[in-house]
C-alpha cells in the first residue's frame, strides 16, 4: 500500500475490528442536541453534514471585519448538563478555575484572543455559534478597500469594497482573501467543514458560546486550515497537510492541532514540522488508534523525534486507556477520547471518540497555560513541560506504558506554571538586589 494511503483520522475509521470504537462512536451516535441518540444514524448524520451548502462569512465575523459593533447574538440559556462534560472534568477544567490568575479569570470566557492555534483538519463550520467568535481573523485581510485608478481604468468589475473580498492577496502572503483560514482541498479562502471531524475538534478546544460545547480554551484565535478530502488521494492529504503546516508557520500560529496520521513517515512532512519548530511552534497530534506500541510502530506526524511534539493517547471516563489508543514511551500524555461532546457543521451537536478528540484537549490545554503568560511569551519548551509535568498519575494496563505516565490536568499544569513563574520572579529579584548592592572593590 502506498504510504499516503494510510493517512486516515485519529479517531480511528478502521474498517472492521476498531469500528466499534471508532468510526461507530464517530458517527453513528453523534447526536443532535435535543434529539434521542436513538433516531441518529450514521447514514442520517453524515448526509445531513453532506447537504450543507459552503455558507457565507457570518454577519457577525464581516461585521468584526469592517469594525461594525458586535453584534450579539441571542444565544439559547446553558444547559448545565452539557456544559459538564465528562472530559473537562477529568482534565480538571472546572477545578482550575479557581487557580487561574486574575487577569484570565476575569474573562475566563475568553481564553486568550492573542493565542492563535490552527486546526489543521477538515475545516471547520465558522458559522457555528459556538465558534464563530473564537475565529482566527488575519487582519492583513479585512478593512475597508476601494479599486484604484488602475483597477477601474482597465475595467475590472468589484461587487465588493472590503480587503476580504476583493480577490486581491492584500497581505501577499500567497492566498487571496485567506481571512479565516484556507481550504487547502479546493484551494479557496473559505475552509467549511462538510465532513464533521475539524467542527468537533474546534469546539474542544475553542468552544465558547455556553451552548453545549465548552472549549477548554474559550474563544481562542483558531485559524481554520482544511487539507483532508474523504474521496481525495492520500498522497494529496499528505501534500495539502504540508500546505496546512507552512500555512500556520508562515502566519502567526504558536499552536498547532493535528487529529490525523499515519504509520509511515513522509520527508516533506517531516521538514515541515521541523520548520514549525524552529519558529517556535508547539505541535500536538494524534497518537492513532490502532491500540498498539508506537516505540514499535511509529505513527507520523506524532512520532517524529522532533522536539516541538506532543503526543497524546486516549483514555474513557474511567481514565483508563482507550482499547483503541496507541501508547508507548514515545506517546507523551492521555486525555479524554471517548464519546467526547462537541460541535458539528450545520449549528450542532454530537460526541465522537479517539485520540483526535483527546489531541485537542491537550491543545486547548496548552493555550490556556500559555495564555497565562501572554501570547508574546509564548515558548513551546516551557509549554509542553507544563502539560507533561502537571499531568496527573494513571493507571496503565500491563506493559502499556506512555513517556509522561500520566492524564492531562488543568490544574496540575497550572501549579507547575505558577511555581516556575514565583521562581522566575524570585531570582530576577535576587539579581536585582546584587547588582544594586555597593561593590566591595570600589569602595575601597
Ligand atoms: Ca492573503
Ligand atoms: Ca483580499
Amino acid at each position: 500500500m502506498p504510504v499516503w494511503l494510510k493517512k486516515q483520522w485519529s479517531e480511528g475509521f478502521r474498517p472492521v475490528f476498531w469500528m466499534s470504537i471508532g468510526a461507530s462512536l464517530a458517527f453513528g451516535t453523534a447526536v443532535m442536541a435535543n434529539q434521542p441518540q436513538s433516531k441518529q444514524t450514521l447514514t442520517s448524520v453524515a448526509q445531513q453534514i453532506t447537504d450543507l451548502q459552503y455558507p457565507a462569512m457570518p454577519k457577525e465575523l464581516t461585521d468584526r471585519i469592517n469594525g461594525a459593533a458586535a453584534v450579539k447574538s441571542a444565544l439559547p440559556k446553558i444547559d448545565p448538563n452539557l456544559t459538564q462534560e465528562w472530559g473537562l472534568t477529568s482534565i480538571g477544567f472546572f477545578d482550575a478555575f479557581p487557580q487561574m490568575t486574575a487577569p484570565l479569570k476575569a474573562t475566563a470566557g475568553h481564553c486568550a484572543k492573542e493565542v492563535v492555534v490552527a486546526v489543521i483538519d477538515t475545516g471547520v463550520d465558522y458559522t457555528h455559534p459556538e465558534l464563530r467568535d473564537g475565529l482566527w481573523v488575519n487582519h492583513g485581510e479585512t478593512g475597508p478597500w476601494a479599486p484604484s485608478k488602475e483597477h477601474l481604468d482597465k475595467g475590472y468589475a468589484f461587487n465588493c469594497r472590503d480587503k476580504s473580498c476583493n480577490g486581491i492577496d492584500d497581505d501577499k502572503n500567497g492566498y487571496v482573501d485567506d481571512v479565516v483560514g484556507w481550504d487547502f482541498v479546493h484551494d479557496v479562502p473559505l475552509p467549511f467543514d462538510t465532513h464533521g471531524h475539524g467542527t468537533h475538534i474546534a469546539g474542544i478546544i475553542s468552544g465558547s458560546a455556553g451552548m453545549g460545547a465548552q472549549g477548554v480554551c474559550p474563544a481562542v484565535s483558531l485559524m481554520a486550515l482544511k487539507y483532508y478530502d474523504n474521496g481525495g488521494s492520500g498522497y494529496n492529504n499528505l501534500s495539502n497537510t504540508v500546505r496546512a503546516i507552512e500555512y500556520a508557520v508562515a502566519n502567526g500560529a504558536q499552536i498547532i492541532n493535528y487529529s490525523g496520521g499515519g504509520a509511515d513517515p513522509a520527508a516533506s512532512e517531516r521538514a515541515a514540522v521541523a520548520e514549525a519548530q524552529r519558529k517556535g511552534i508547539l505541535f500536538v497530534a494524534a497518537a492513532g488508534n490502532d491500540g498498539r506500541n508506537n516505540d514499535r510502530r511509529p505513527y507520523y506526524p506524532a512520532s517524529y523525534p522532533i522536539d516541538n511534539l506532543i503526543g497524546v493517547a486516549s483514555v474513557n471516563k474511567y481514565e483508563r486507556l482507550l482499547p483503541s489508543s496507541n501508547f508507548g514511551k514515545s506517546v507523551h500524555v492521555a486525555a479524554p477520547g471517548l464519546m467526547i461532546l462537541s460541535t458539528l457543521p450545520g449549528g450542532k451537536f454530537g460526541t465522537m471518540s479517539g485520540t483526535s478528540q483527546a489531541t485537542a484537549f491537550v491543545t486547548g490545554a496548552a493555550a490556556l497555560v500559555a495564555a497565562q503568560m501572554g501570547a508574546l511569551n509564548f515558548d513551546y519548551r516551557k509549554v509542553k513541560n507544563w502539560v507533561l509535568e502537571g499531568a496527573r498519575p494513571m493507571k496503565l494496563n500491563g506493559s502499556k506504558q506512555l513517556l509522561a505516565a500520566g492524564l492531562l490536568s488543568l490544574p496540575g499544569s497550572l501549579q507547575v506554571q505558577r511555581a516556575y513563574v514565583a521562581k522566575t520572579t524570585a531570582k530576577q529579584t535576587s539579581e536585582v538586589a546584587v547588582s544594586t548592592r555597593p561593590s566591595a572593590t570600589k569602595t575601597r
